[in-house]
């Protein structure tokens, strides 16, 4: 039977006649899915494709509120056009940059804010956190509670930003509310908007996050997404290259250093990853049958791999990053 009760952990209208398709549970009495059931207790993740159809059409919805829209982006994955959502999206709306614990603790936050000089005034403010680490919700809070508008407050963003992860957090820090949503590293848990009430005076609204075609999540195993997902504190690995040597990651990426002077590569990817130097690039054809894209590097920038992290290249010169075709890549100037 298809009833009209949703999925307290990704918002999936239940069902308990087929097992094939979502929103299957076992039982129309359970509060949530067999897929968030297995994710919450055993770890155990299984893909679903959304389209972003859907996305779009909530994006829209929310569009059409008075109400203040948190957009959540994961610092390590920032988005190539923050800006974007503003076409879409009219409403009072405030940035919320997650995941700071994973970036070195070198990096100051001041720094970050003035990177994103342009954009600052698209956002009523740009605000730094860590759902996981319970840094600066409080503030965040604080902030909420001054722009609001009406009791609802809409968390979107792309998929695996940590939307879900921030509104538990904030359940658990100021709620007597129980709920708890479904996370997970893989894309697209959130299947629908769920609301949350946090208090009297406010309520959460959990969305799907956008499916980005070109992140790396989508073309791994599960296995290799957990490696990738950074727990911890990323330890930047640096190497010093000459012309002719080369950096493979994982069997997966390839980046050669055709042309320039001696050179400093550092990598902001998690630390689980492996990493080595070929010395000798000439007579090594490995993952060369991959996709070639070749980049002119300018002085300080970054070459970003769309879900995986970045390469900060501090001098000019040029390179060739193999990789599977349907991976993004691309440059921008240097964020560290
Ligand atoms: N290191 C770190 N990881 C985080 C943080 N917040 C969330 N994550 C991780 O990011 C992954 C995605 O978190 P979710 O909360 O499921 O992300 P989401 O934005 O709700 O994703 P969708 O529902 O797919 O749109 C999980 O592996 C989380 O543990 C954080 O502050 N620090
Ligand atoms: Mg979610």
């Amino acid at each position: 039977m298809n009833s009209e009760k949703r999925c307290t952990g990704c918002g999936v209208v239940l069902q308990d006649e087929n097992i094939l398709q979502e929103g299957y549970t076992t039982s129309l009495e359970n509060d949530i899915c067999q897929r968030c059931f297995r994710m919450k207790n055993y770890g155990e993740y299984q893909m679903v494709t959304k389209s972003n159809e859907e996305y779009m059409n909530i994006l829209r919805e929310v569009g059409k509120t008075k109400d203040l829209v948190l957009y959540v982006s994961d610092l390590l994955n920032l988005e190539k056009n923050l800006e974007q959502i503003r076409n879409i999206i009219p409403n009072k709306m405030i940035l919320v940059l997650n995941k700071k614990d994973i970036l070195p603790k070198s990096v100051k936050e001041k720094k970050i804010i003035k990177y994103l000089e342009d954009i600052n005034a698209l956002f009523e403010e740009v605000i730094i956190i860590s759902a996981n680490k319970n840094y600066n919700i409080d503030y965040l809070l604080k902030r909420i509670k001054f722009y609001q508008t009406s009791k609802n407050v809409y968390v979107i963003g792309h998929t695996n930003a940590g939307k879900s992860s921030l509104i538990n957090r904030i359940i658990k820090n100021y709620s007597d509310n129980v709920q708890e949503l479904t996370m997970s590293p893989l894309p697209s848990t959130t299947l629908n908007t769920i609301n949350i009430e946090v208090n009297d005076y406010l309520m959460l609204i959990d969305t799907p996050g956008l499916i980005e075609a070109g992140s790396i999540l989508n073309h791994v195993d599960a296995a290799m997404v957990k490696k990738i997902s950074p727990h911890k504190e990323i330890k930047p690995r640096t190497y010093q290259l000459r012309k002719n040597q080369s950096i493979i990651i994982e069997n997966m990426i390839r980046i050669d250093y055709v042309e320039g002077e001696r050179n400093s590569f550092t990598l902001f990817i998690s630390n689980d990853l492996k990493v080595r130097r070929l010395l000798n690039l000439i007579n090594n054809n490995d993952l060369k049958d991959l996709n070639v894209t070749t980049y002119d590097v300018k002085y300080d920038e970054d070459l970003v791999i769309n879900g995986l992290g970045f390469v900060k290249i501090v001098n000019k010169g040029v390179i060739n990053v193999y990789i599977n075709k349907d991976i993004e890549t691309f440059m921008r100037k240097s964020l560290i």
